[in-house]
C-alpha cells in the first residue's frame, strides 16, 4: 500500500517539470502560427486572449491548464500543435 502511494506521489512530482517545458513550445507554434494570418481576423482576436491567458497560467506554474488553453487556442485557429 504504501509503495503505491510513493508511486503516485513520484508520478505527481515528475509530471510537473515534463509539463513545464511543453507550454512554452505550444505557446511558440501558437505565436508563430498567428504572425502569419490576418491581424483583425476574428478568430485570429480570439487566439491571442487564449495565448495570453496560456502564458499566464504557465507562469502561474499551471502547466495542465495552460496546455489545455494552449488546445483551445490551436482549435480557434484550426492548426494543430507539435507536442513532445
Ligand atoms: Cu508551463
Amino acid at each position: 500500500m504504501k509503495s503505491i502511494v510513493i508511486a503516485i506521489a513520484a508520478m505527481i512530482i515528475m509530471a510537473g517539470p515534463a509539463m513545464a517545458g511543453q507550454c512554452p513550445a505550444l505557446i511558440k507554434q501558437l505565436n508563430e502560427a498567428v504572425g502569419k494570418m490576418k491581424e483583425g481576423d476574428a478568430k485570429v482576436k480570439e487566439a491571442k486572449v487564449l495565448i495570453a491567458e496560456a502564458q499566464k497560467l504557465h507562469d502561474g506554474k499551471k502547466h495542465a491548464d495552460s496546455v489545455i488553453k494552449g488546445d483551445e487556442a490551436a482549435k480557434v485557429l484550426g492548426i494543430k500543435l507539435k507536442k513532445k
